[in-house]
């Protein structure tokens, strides 16, 4: 009998850590962790088992065929936005095609199974794409059919992958003459920039609002790649995952949209400054804009509109801006520089 396990891609990654942490906390011991680098302890401990492996090696995918009855897939491996701006035809093999294997996989696992894999996947306001900043101003809250023209490779892969997940969803080998009689479960949420006290960003355009805070709580100063001004949405990591989890529990009848965008609260750069000053006074943080990363920030929306999320899966964060520091970034972030 194959073992029936939930698929985490990205394992290593920010969301991934958090999402194994609390699955595993609530008992989930069934979780088949992949992940181009080695998945760090404790976090390996809290796995069934754990591959070092490439999602672009579909050899590696008839593997897991064999072995494993996989009951969802959480697809969080992905090259984030200034990253994938250095290496942008890698990050598309990375981002498009290593997700296409995974919906690949999960159509497979779909006609095994007989039922419809779900197919959790983390798209990004970086699929928007304002054209100046009186635009940006003007929309405020963007809804999810607003503006969808990014300018960046990564949000180029997002937008598509979304569609992707969309044909496997609902159109997968239409003309054949044996239709496909279980499409992939396919549930995605537009992240904005996500903040976490666990762990550390790489590669991202948002990393700026993270690293401040790290910054600020080893007492090390920080130039912010942004202006003061510079406005996006944020959520606290543990909303992150509350957001992914509640989605995927969500009855499929319940969901009228594929695709949905998530909102915590929107700070600018500077008021999130004047947020860490009053926990660290003597933080050195500086604004030395790099105009293209700024572009880049600027094109994303000031916050998001998420009425449907709200209506179809009652989503609603834990954390606003004041809970988001006070109750979780602050005590957390403390404790482990402390340490
Ligand atoms: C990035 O900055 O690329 C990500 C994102 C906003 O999706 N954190």
């Amino acid at each position: 009998m194959r073992k029936k396990v939930i698929l985490v891609t990205g394992a290593s990654g920010e969301i991934g850590q958090a999402l194994i942490t609390h699955l595993a906390e609530r008992g989930n011991n069934n979780i088949l962790a992949i992940d181009i680098r080695p998945v760090p302890e404790p976090l390996r401990s809290m796995c069934q088992i754990s591959i070092v492996g490439d999602i672009l090696d579909t050899a590696l995918f008839e593997r897991l065929v064999s072995e494993y009855a996989i009951q969802s897939i959480y697809h969080l491996a992905a090259l984030l936005s200034t990253r994938a701006e250095f290496t942008p035809e890698a990050a598309h093999r990375i981002n498009v095609e290593g997700t296409l294997n995974l919906l690949h996989l999960a159509i497979e696992q779909s006609r095994w199974q007989g039922r419809s894999v779900k197919f959790l996947f983390p798209s990004s306001v970086a699929v928007y794409g304002l054209p100046d900043l009186e635009t940006k101003t003007k929309v405020s809250k963007i809804k999810e059919n607003q503006f969808t023209k990014p300018s960046t490779m990564y949000g180029c892969n997002k937008l598509y992958c979304e569609n992707l997940g969309r044909y496997y969803a609902r159109h997968y080998r239409q003309l054949a003459t044996d239709p496909e009689p279980y499409g992939v479960d396919f549930r995605s949420i537009r992240f904005p920039g996500l903040i976490s006290a666990a762990t550390l960003p790489s590669g991202g355009t948002s990393d700026y609002a993270p690293e401040m805070l790290h910054h600020a709580a080893q007492g090390k100063a920080y130039a912010a790649f942004v202006r003061p001004d510079t406005r996006i949405p944020f959520a606290a990591m543990p909303d992150a995952v509350k957001a992914v989890l509640q989605l995927a529990a969500a009855p499929r009848k319940n969901l009228k949209h594929l695709v949905y965008n998530i909102g915590s609260f929107s700070l600018s750069a500077a008021e999130i400054k004047e947020r860490m000053l009053r926990y660290y006074p003597n933080a050195q943080i500086s604004f030395t804009p790099d105009d293209n990363r700024q572009g880049i920030v600027d094109s994303w929306p000031a916050d998001v509109d998420d009425t449907f999320a709200r209506q179809d899966w009652g989503w609603q964060p834990d954390y606003d801006a004041a809970r988001a520091f006070d109750e979780y970034l602050i005590p957390t972030i403390s404790e482990r520089y402390a340490n």
